[in-house]
Parts: C-alpha cells; structure tokens; sequence
C-alpha cells in the first residue's frame, strides 16, 4: 500500500493547488460525515482524497481512453465534468494503483450520482458539495440537511445540479436525472 505522503504525491502530479486544497477538504468532510452516519472512515478519506484526481487530465487523453478501454462511445458526447468521474477511475487505477472497489464506485459516481448510491457513495456526492469552501444557498442548506439526513442532503444537491445544467444549455448525462428521479422525497 501507498503512504499519505506517496497518495498526496500522486495527487499533485495531477492537480492545481485550488484543486489539491479541495480535495483535502473533501476527504476532512467525509470523514466527518462517516463517523456521523456509521461508514467506513478510511474509505471515506481515500475516496473523498482522491474524487477529483483525474478533473484536469487532458481532454484527448480521455478520448483515447474511452474509444480503446471498453467504455461506452456515447460517453464522447460529454466532456470532463462527466468524465472525471466515471472514466476517472480508469486513471487512479491505472497510475495510482488503487483497487478497493467500494472506493472507486464512490469516485465513479461523486458528479452523476447513481439511483443505487450506497451511504458510501453519497458521502462523497455530498461532501464534494459541502466542503467548508461551498458557500451558495443550495450548499448551506446541503449541509444543514447532511446534519441529519444523506439522502436529503444528495437530493438537494441533486436538484441544484439539475438546474445549473438546463440553466447553462448543458447536456445532461442520463443518469444524472434518473438520480435525481430516485432521490426526490416521496410524495404523500
Ligand atoms: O468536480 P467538482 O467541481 O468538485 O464537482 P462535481 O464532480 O460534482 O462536478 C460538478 C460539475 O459536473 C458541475 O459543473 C456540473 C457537472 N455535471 C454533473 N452532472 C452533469 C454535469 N455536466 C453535464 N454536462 N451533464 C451532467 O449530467
Ligand atoms: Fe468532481
Ligand atoms: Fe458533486
Ligand atoms: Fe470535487
């Protein structure tokens, strides 16, 4: 296994500095929200440390990836936003090393989400948009709702994610919205 410092090295490699301080924060949070909610701490940590490894890898590096490495060809017609985390983690396993599976499914999903997030996965969904730096509406309330409840807490941000993406004309990934779908609160 890797050291901290060999992990943060492999990190930085990859990242800016605002970046890097923003997965630090990422992995403090989830942390945080794993021993609140009774999740596996450590494997919070590696997956909020390393969510946004692969956000500034080179666009054509991910189009090579994706037509030679069994992905979906669909998935061309996105870009880093979505990529960064479902094809993400062929570049952590790939240059990292890392294997634990419950890790990587939680990196996979932390931008689209997934209707079958675990409590794992959600920690991460949510703590990437409560870090202590997230300041909108939408984030306060995240993280007030994340005092309590994980699924209303991803549903917020669920939402919030939603309405940047129609309100910039961008495109949306489908499940993104089947996501969204599976976490609104039930009705009645
Ligand atoms: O990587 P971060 O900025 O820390 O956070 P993130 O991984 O949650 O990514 C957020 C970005 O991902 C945000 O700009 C919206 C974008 N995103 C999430 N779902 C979709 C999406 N972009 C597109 N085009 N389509 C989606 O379905
Ligand atoms: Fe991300
Ligand atoms: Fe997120
Ligand atoms: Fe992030």
């Amino acid at each position: 296994d890797l050291n901290r410092a060999e992990l943060l090295n492999h990190l930085q490699n990859r990242l800016d500095d605002a970046r890097f301080q923003h997965c630090l924060r990422v992995e403090e949070t989830a942390r945080t929200l794993a021993k609140r909610f009774g999740a596996d701490v450590d494997r919070a940590g590696l997956a909020g440390l390393f969510h946004d490894y692969a956000k500034q890898i080179p666009v054509a590096d991910y189009k090579r990836v994706i037509m030679e490495d069994g992905f979906d060809p669909d998935l061309l017609n996105y870009g880093r936003g979505v990529w960064h985390g479902l094809v993400g983690t062929w570049f952590i396993q790939t240059e990292v090393g890392l294997t634990d599976k419950l890790v990587l499914q939680a990196i996979e999903r932390h931008t689209t989400g997934d209707p079958e997030m675990t409590l794992l996965d959600q920690i991460i969904f949510v703590a990437d948009f409560i870090e202590p730096a997230r300041t909108l509406d939408a984030e306060v309330a995240a993280r007030k709702a994340a005092q309590t409840d994980m699924r209303q807490a991803s549903y917020i941000e669920l939402k919030n994610t939603l309405q940047y993406l129609i309100a910039e004309d961008k495109i949306v990934y489908p499940k993104t919205l089947l996501t969204y779908n599976a976490f609104i609160p039930k009705e009645g």
